[in-house]
This record gives structure tokens, C-alpha cells and sequence, in this order.
């Protein structure tokens, strides 16, 4: 029987809330029976990264190692894994598929009842058995964790990719591309020359544009409060792009002189509660959707008049784009191999692992869409 060993390696530690993530030597403990060992190449900065680092989400425990959006080679696999071997390249899953819970067999959902996201009771993290720093058990993020060199994820959260594929772009499968693309794809189910509005242009947001254009939406209005989005927005394809900034009177009031009294599909890819109830104002009469895409700070309520609803208008959320993830994200690699689409475009920057601060402030600031990381 062959025994496996604990693996020294760095990591970015998150200790607390506002404060930089520092680089450490960390123990990553061998996968147990059902889990997997994954060498990460690559990883992501998602804005969700950033709400825990910004203390957002009261529910997140620290000290934690964050990440989400990675790529990697599998190291070992527990004693039980069938289906994944030493050396396959994969993408850990923030959505789990066991193919058995209620959720899995229901062809309308994509959640797993293993989830660890939105499980706000605690157990989004409960796991700290894994890293270990300074002695110290460190908490997992989202089943994921790929700030780390090594990282373990259960079998059920991680998906075996093309050997072939470039995973340094491919990482953004793993969540920001997949997120916005599939919530336009599988949680709007966006009609052919339908009107779309998707505000906050980051890469979740412009993945939804990417996503309304292949839906075959004629009109995709991108709304930003940072103007320099726009050009990028335009090229996943935007047909106008508008900043709130430039109105003294509300984004919906707008938004209803551009489209006919509103939108067929408005997607909120911020997490601000103020900009989610625009998007329901925004909805058209008797059709709209708005789909809540951003994730909202732990205590946040959003508020609105119920008769919008009872006049036809629609609310739905969407977690990773509706994919059932341990189907789908082969299939989205297959896609970008094929030329579906492209991730070029949204990744800005590419940084060593050890810039991972220069990396969050590049988006705090609104200069990045998506910085790539590499080990
Ligand atoms: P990113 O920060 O790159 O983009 C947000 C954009 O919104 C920026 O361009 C901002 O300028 C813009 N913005 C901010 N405030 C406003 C405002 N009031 N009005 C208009 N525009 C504004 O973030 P991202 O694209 O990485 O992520 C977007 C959201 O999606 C974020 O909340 C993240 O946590 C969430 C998310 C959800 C899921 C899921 O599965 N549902 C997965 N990953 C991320
Ligand atoms: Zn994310
Ligand atoms: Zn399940």
C-alpha cells in the first residue's frame, strides 16, 4: 500500500479580514479516501476572493487560503477515487455534482446538496483538517483553494479536462468565464433579439455579455460606474455601454427609453443590493428576468415593490452559470479549444504567485478584468 505524505509548499494566508495576504510554507495534508491532491499551475483573482478579504461575508472563517479560479495537475488520489488518476489536468469545482442528491437529479438545477457554496451556516469552510501554518489549521475556501501550491479538493469537486488544454486560461473555467457565460446560457436562457442589460463590467460581467451574444441577444447594454470597461465590454459584445454616472435620473428610467419600457433580461454582476433592485426596476412589464448574479455583502436585504412581480417580472439567481459543473466545465474546455470563445480577452494581466497582493489591488482599482497567477 502506498502511503502518502504530507506535502510542504507555499501558500497566500489569509489571517484576517483587511490586511494583506502573506506568502507561507504551509502543510497540505495527503487526500483522505474520497478526495484528490492537485498541483495548481494557475489560478484567478474573482471579486469573491476579494469580499472575504474585505470581511464581507461574516460567515467566511479565518485564518483561510482563498482562490477559486484555478487549474491544475493532479498529484495523488485518495484510496476510493475512481475516475481520476495521477497526472490529469483538471479544475477544482466550486460546485460539487455528487449525481445523487435531490438537487443533482433535478435536471433544472446545478447545486449539489454537498454544496459548500451559499451554505451560510458555517460549513462553507468548516474544513481546516487540510492546511496547516504555523501550527495552525487553515480553513478552506469554497471546496477550492487554489492560492496554494497544492491544494485537496473532494472527488465531487473537481472536474478531469483536456490533457492538451492551456491551463493558464482555462483556469477562468473554474469560475468568473463559466459564472457570467452561463448565466445569460442556462439561468436566462436569453431568446434571439432580445434585449439584454448587464450591469458591472468585470469578468463575470463581461463572460455575461459573451453569453448574451451567442444567445443571439440584438441588444446588450453593458452599465458601469467605471468608463474605462467600456472598450472591452464593446469587444465581447456590448452594442452600447452607459454609465450611471452620467444621469441625474435612475439607470432604469434610462434603460426603459433605450428598450421599450425595459429589458427582457437584467443581470447584476456587482453584488451591490441598490444595483440588484435597479435590475428588477429595469425588467420589462409582463417578461423581464433580473438574475442576481453578484454575491452581496452577509447582511445585505434587497427591497422592492411586490406588484413588479405579480405584473409578470421574474427574479432568479445563478450559482456558476447553472452548469452542472463536473458535466459541464470538460465540455466548456472542449468549447474554448474549438474557438467558441475566447478568455484572452479577459485576462489583463499575468502575474507571479508571489505578486497575489499587486494582483487584488489591480482589481480593487479597476484597472484588471482578470489577473492570471502563475506558480
Ligand atoms: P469585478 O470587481 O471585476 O467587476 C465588478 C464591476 O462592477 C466593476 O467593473 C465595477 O466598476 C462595477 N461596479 C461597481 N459598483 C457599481 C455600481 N454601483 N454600478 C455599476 N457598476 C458598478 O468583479 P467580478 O466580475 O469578478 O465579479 C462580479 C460579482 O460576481 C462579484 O460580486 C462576485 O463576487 C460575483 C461572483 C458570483 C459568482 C456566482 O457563482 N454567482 C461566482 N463568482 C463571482
Ligand atoms: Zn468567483
Ligand atoms: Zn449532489
Amino acid at each position: 500500500v502506498l502511503v502518502l505524505k504530507t506535502i510542504k509548499c507555499k501558500a497566500a494566508v489569509c489571517w484576517k479580514p483587511n490586511s494583506p495576504l502573506i506568502i507561507e510554507e504551509i502543510e497540505v495534508a495527503p487526500p483522505r479516501d474520497h478526495e484528490v491532491r492537485i498541483k495548481i499551475i494557475a489560478t484567478g483573482i474573482c471579486r469573491s476572493d476579494e469580499h472575504v478579504l474585505s470581511g464581507e461575508l461574516t460567515y467566511v472563517k479565518f485564518p483561510i487560503i482563498l482562490g477559486h479560479e484555478g487549474a491544475g495537475i493532479v498529484e495523488s488520489v485518495g484510496s476510493k477515487v475512481t475516475g481520476i488518476k495521477t497526472g490529469d489536468r483538471v479544475i477544482p469545482l466550486i460546485v460539487p455534482q455528487c449525481r445523487k442528491c435531490r438537487c443533482c437529479l433535478n435536471p433544472e438545477s446545478n447545486l449539489c446538496c454537498k454544496n459548500v457554496f451559499g451554505n451560510c451556516d458555517g460549513a462553507m469552510n468548516s474544513d481546516c483538517t487540510i492546511f496547516t501554518c504555523r501550527g495552525q489549521g487553515v480553513y478552506n475556501f469554497l471546496g477550492t483553494s487554489t492560492f496554494s501550491e497544492y491544494t485537496v479538493v473532494e472527488e465531487d469537486s473537481v472536474a478531469k479536462i483536456d490533457a492538451n488544454a492551456p491551463l493558464d486560461k482555462v483556469c477562468l473555467i473554474g469560475c468568473g468565464f463559466s459564472t457570467g457565460y452561463g448565466s445569460a446560457i442556462n439561468t436566462a436562457k436569453v431568446r434571439p433579439g432580445s434585449s439584454c442589460a448587464v450591469f458591472g463590467l468585470g469578468g463575470v460581467g463581461l463572460s455575461a455579455i459573451i453569453g448574451c451574444k451567442v444567445a443571439g441577444a440584438s441588444k446588450i447594454i453593458g452599465i458601469d460606474i467605471n468608463t474605462d470597461k467600456f472598450t472591452k465590454a464593446k469587444e465581447c459584445g456590448a452594442t452600447e455601454c452607459i454609465n450611471p454616472k452620467d444621469y441625474d435620473r435612475p439607470i432604469h428610467e434610462v434603460l426603459a427609453e433605450k428598450t421599450d419600457n425595459g429589458v427582457d433580461y437584467a443581470f447584476e454582476v456587482i453584488g451591490n443590493i441598490k444595483v440588484m433592485e435597479s435590475a428588477i426596476l429595469s425588467s420589462h412589464y409582463g417578461c423581464g428576468t433580473a438574475i442576481i448574479v453578484g454575491v452581496a455583502p452577509s447582511d445585505a436585504k434587497i427591497s422592492f415593490d411586490p406588484m413588479l412581480l405579480l405584473t409578470g417580472r421574474s427574479i432568479k439567481g445563478s450559482s456558476f452559470g447553472g452548469w452542472k459543473s463536473k458535466d459541464s466545465v470538460p465540455k466548456l474546455v472542449c468549447d474554448y479549444m474549438n474557438k467558441t470563445f475566447n478568455l484572452e480577452t479577459l485576462i489583463t494581466h499575468k502575474l507571479p504567485f508571489e505578486k497575489i497582493n499587486e494582483g487584488f489591488r489591480l482589481l480593487c482599482n479597476g484597472e484588471s478584468i482578470r489577473t492570471v497567477l502563475t506558480f
